[in-house]
């Protein structure tokens, strides 16, 4: 069956190893599968619902390009554009607005996350993000969602969303209802400095993160820095369920190395964590330099990617502008 695919990474600096382990990794599996159509967006409209400085989210858009083409997305197979240039989204999200209910996004946790204590300040857009995220995906009829686990509840939403659209205006089947591709492990990869949190890009410690573009000298530093407990490589799994930090690293070894956990454990166990941070090291710097290299390189050719995006941005806009067409006609405009 050919599956349409759509998911979408925000611009705002620091992509990270989770990014990359929880989504980017998975999208290039996708790309490269002739049966799938791609279509893979830089959401900047997300990217807004914090502030952003202006002249660091444009180089931000491109970094996110090169991120993609040095990761291994094939621009001439999937298509790669900027969500602001294809105003069909922004026009979609508020039409879906009006049918999503408070209650729904109430119950969003990332919000609640995002927000903090201080809820009263959040910009409305930071509420009502899945529901432009609702937007981006039924656009395009997409069948499969590639996202981290963080993303899990927003998906549900916009399938809520789709079915009511489709229930309210006699419309069966015109949004499809998507289903989430979540890898079954390593969904959700951790801070290197707290295991109980997610690796973020707005963490404010640089040292929480492996970024995509780090040297190896950062990389060997970082792991080197990277908290653990006192005892010994575990030598099952239930001892993770206790043992977060560990959990995570021995988590992002296997994920590099396509192992299942089990096999990490038993190659690690009842040694102590110097050795294994020492090949944790290696095996990031095998996996991750090439792409951090291509991706300065990439970088110096702002031309070639910004024709990337604009050629992108015409093939998304086809599509999209079509779907808006017809919502107009069911909804009477
Ligand atoms: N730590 C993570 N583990 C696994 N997957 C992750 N993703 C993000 N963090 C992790 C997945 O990456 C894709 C793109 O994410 P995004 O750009 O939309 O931003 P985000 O999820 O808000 O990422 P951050 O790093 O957590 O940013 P901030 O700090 O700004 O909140 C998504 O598929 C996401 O699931």
């Amino acid at each position: 069956m050919e599956k349409k695919i759509f998911s979408g990474v925000q611009p705002t600096g620091n992509l990270h190893l989770g990014n990359y382990l929880g989504a980017i990794k998975n999208f290039v599996q996708l790309n490269n599968d002739k049966k799938n159509k791609c279509v893979f967006c830089v959401v900047d409209l997300h990217a807004i619902t914090v502030y952003q400085n202006p002249k660091e989210l444009k180089d931000n858009i491109l970094e996110t390009v090169a991120t993609f083409i040095a990761s291994g997305i094939d621009p001439k197979k999937s298509i790669i554009f900027n969500q602001s240039q294809v105003s069909a989204h922004s026009e979609a999200a508020w039409i879906l607005s009006c049918i999503a209910r408070m209650g729904w996004l109430n119950r969003m946790t990332q919000f609640k996350e995002k927000a903090g204590k201080d809820k009263e300040k959040a910009s409305i857009g930071l509420y009502s993000y899945p529901v432009l995220m609702a937007a981006d995906i039924l656009l395009y009829d997409s069948t499969h969602v590639p996202v981290g686990d963080d993303q899990k509840q927003h998906l549900e939403l916009c399938r809520d969303i789709a079915q009511r659209f489709n229930n309210d205006f006699g419309a069966e089947s015109f949004f499809k209802i998507p289903e989430p591709l979540i890898q079954k492990e390593f969904s959700r990869i951790m801070s290197l400095k707290d295991g109980t949190k997610k690796m973020s890009k707005s963490e404010i410690s640089d040292l929480s993160r492996i970024n995509l573009t780090d040297g190896k000298d950062q990389i060997i530093n970082k792991i080197k820095k990277a908290r653990t407990d006192t005892l010994p490589m575990p030598s099952n799994v239930q001892e993770l369920d206790s043992r977060p930090e560990a959990k995570n690293l021995i988590g992002i070894y296997s994920s590099l190395c396509g192992i299942s956990t089990d096999n990490s454990i038993q190659q690690f166990s009842g040694k102590n964590f110097s050795q294994f941070k020492e090949i944790l090291s290696q095996i990031l710097i095998e996996k991750i330099i090439p792409i951090s290299s291509e991706i300065k390189k990439l970088l110096n050719e702002r031309d070639y990617l910004t024709k990337i995006l604009s050629e992108g941005c015409k093939k998304a806009d086809e599509i999209a502008s079509k779907k808006i067409k017809k919502i107009h006609e069911i909804l009477g405009f």
